[in-house]
Order: C-alpha cells, then sequence, then structure tokens
C-alpha cells in the first residue's frame, strides 16, 4: 500500500512541474533578454530614447526583461531591422514608417510632401485613428507597434561640387540618395532629381567618395551622424514629415504577461516623449551649430517645392485605402 502511495506522489509531482513548465511561460519569473537594434549612432534621439525605455523595463522587472542596444547598423540596415524583427531575429527597432510600407503598404502615408507645418500639427496626425488604422496590416507581419519616435522633416543637403539649392531648378538632375521610401523617391522625383536607395550606414562614405551628389534627411540626423563633413550645402526643405514606428515582435509580445506587457507599454511612452522633446530640440538649435560646422545653409521658397510635389499624393491613388487618402487630402 504504502509503495502505491509513494509513487502516486511521485507521478503528481512530475504532472505538476509539468504544468508549471507550461504555465510560466509568458507569466512572471521567466527572464527575456530584448535585442534591439539601430541604423545611427548612439547620439540619435531614436538610440537616446531607448535607453530610457531600457532603463525602465529594467528597473520595473528587477532585471527580469533586459534591453540589449546594437547601435550604427552593426544588426543591419534599416530595411534588414525590419525583416528582423518579421522573421523574429531581433526583437526591436525604430525605423522611419516609409520603411514598413513594403510590408504594409499604408503605414508610412505621414510622409507625403508638406502635410505638416510644424511638430504639433504632425503628432496629432500620428496619434490618430488614421494612423492606427494605417499601421493595422503590421500585426499579420509579426510587428507590434510600442510608439511613435520622430525622425523630425527631412531637408536636402548637397556636396561643394553640386552647389546650394536655392530652388527647384537647383534639384536637377541631382543624384540624390534616399531611404527605401516609395513617396520619398516619388517627392525627389517630382522635384527632378534622381533618388538612389542605399542603407543609412553606408551614407556617410558614399557621400565622402562622391557616389552621390546629395541626400535628405533630418537636422538631428544630419547633425549627429556627422553628415555635415561630407556635405557642404543644407536646404531647408522640410519636404517630408518623417515618424518613426518604435516596434517589437509580435510574437514576443504575445508571450508577455498582462503586467509585463503594461511595463513596456508605460517604458515606451516615456522613451516617445524624449525621443519627441529631443528632436524638436535639435532641429530648432542645430541648424546653427551645421552652419559653425561650415554648412552653407540656404532657404528655398517653399511655396515652388509644394507645387513641384503637389501630384505626388495621386501616383499613389492606387496603392492606399481611399479613406485614408481621403483623411490624408
Ligand atoms: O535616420 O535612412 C534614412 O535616411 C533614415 O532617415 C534613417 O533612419 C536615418
Amino acid at each position: 500500500m504504502k509503495k502505491r502511495i509513494f509513487s502516486g506522489l511521485i507521478a503528481a509531482c512530475m504532472v505538476l512541474t509539468v504544468l508549471s513548465g507550461c504555465a510560466s511561460s509568458g507569466t512572471e519569473g521567466d527572464t527575456l533578454v530584448l535585442k534591439a537594434g539601430f541604423s545611427t549612432g548612439a547620439s540619435d534621439p531614436r538610440v537616446v530614447a531607448t535607453q530610457l525605455f531600457k532603463e525602465e523595463v529594467e528597473k520595473a522587472t528587477d532585471g527580469r526583461i533586459t534591453v540589449e542596444i546594437h547601435t550604427d547598423g552593426e544588426l543591419g540596415s534599416d530595411s534588414e531591422l525590419i525583416s528582423g524583427v518579421v522573421n523574429g531575429e531581433i526583437d526591436l527597432t525604430a525605423s522611419s514608417a516609409g520603411n514598413f510600407a513594403s510590408y504594409a503598404p499604408n503605414v508610412g502615408l505621414s510622409a507625403f510632401p508638406f502635410l505638416f507645418d510644424d511638430f504639433e500639427d504632425a503628432w496629432k496626425f500620428v496619434d490618430s485613428d488614421v494612423e492606427t488604422k494605417a499601421e493595422e496590416e503590421l500585426t499579420e507581419v509579426n510587428v507590434k507597434v510600442l510608439g511613435h519616435y520622430d525622425n523630425g522633416f527631412r531637408c536636402v543637403t548637397t556636396s561643394e561640387a553640386a552647389g546650394p539649392v536655392e530652388s527647384v531648378s537647383d534639384m536637377d538632375d541631382l543624384k540624390i540618395r534616399t531611404p527605401e521610401n516609395q513617396i520619398v523617391m516619388q517627392t525627389m522625383l517630382a522635384l527632378g532629381a534622381e533618388p538612389e536607395v542605399l542603407g543609412f550606414a553606408e551614407l556617410y562614405d558614399a557621400l565622402k567618395n562622391g557616389t552621390f551628389d546629395a541626400q535628405e534627411n533630418p537636422i538631428p540626423v544630419i547633425y549627429n551622424n556627422n553628415l555635415y563633413e561630407v556635405q557642404a550645402n543644407l536646404a531647408i526643405t522640410n519636404h517630408s514629415y518623417d515618424v518613426m514606428l518604435f516596434v517589437i515582435r509580435e510574437d514576443v509580445w504575445d508571450s508577455l504577461s498582462e503586467s509585463d506587457q503594461k511595463i513596456l507599454l508605460g517604458a515606451a511612452a516615456l522613451a516617445q516623449e524624449k525621443d519627441r522633446q529631443l528632436i524638436k530640440e535639435q532641429t530648432e538649435d542645430y541648424i546653427q551649430k551645421l552652419e559653425e560646422a561650415g554648412m552653407n545653409v540656404t532657404y528655398p521658397d517653399l511655396d515652388e517645392f509644394k507645387g513641384a510635389t503637389s501630384s505626388v499624393v495621386d501616383s499613389f491613388a492606387g496603392s492606399y485605402d481611399p479613406e485614408l487618402l481621403a483623411a490624408i487630402r
């Protein structure tokens, strides 16, 4: 009899061990390392903001969940970082919304030329349900949006040889590097330039060796990644607002307990605020720094640029949800 009770106890313990093993996945107690990758340097606001996200998450979980930050394209270019999240090699990244368009065509519509007058105008849109609707398709490709960082308003820089951009005619035949963003490329084509895609981590050297005459990026990116060392002129075009999606692998997100999900969302909200504050400040302060670093800054007539790019939205009529396009118009 004793033997039967003893073997019953053993069996019961084995069942409990198996159950607690299954039940524990995704609840309190699991340690987790989240690998985060970025195409830019550590001083870029998206990385500074994610550093705050890291600190908040590690503090709130007593180090049970940790975040590993990799910068300068170490884990790949923007499109490789995004595909890394999609196929589960990378857990977190932040990249311009337009870089996600190949997975979710409606995402990135906030990049249409001259859509917003200032940051408050842009943040109102990005935090609206129109943007949420545009991002819905991302969940089908394993991408969960944790927050909206800000890259700023994109401006054109050119080499000494290409000369400054004072008007649209100075954009004619300009060999300009762009990210893999169809709206930005169409905007450059509408201005008469010749856009070509290149990963951001290779951009500095490509400008240095003259592969491109020009590139376009927001003021903070130009300064924080030292592009003023290889570009002589900056034209304040603000031609495209560049929202960034701060994203996590959906499968990892789904495996988290509700309380851990709340911790990540709270940390992402603080990071988003930090990023936006830095980008706004740097956009206002860094033009002077770029002039002090030797860049020749011009302020072209933006009405001419707006006129030349007013047809860009129409060229995407077929590839965006008509309701979303109507909201944009
Ligand atoms: O900010 O590739 C680009 O031009 C993007 O702006 C990139 O994320 C750097």
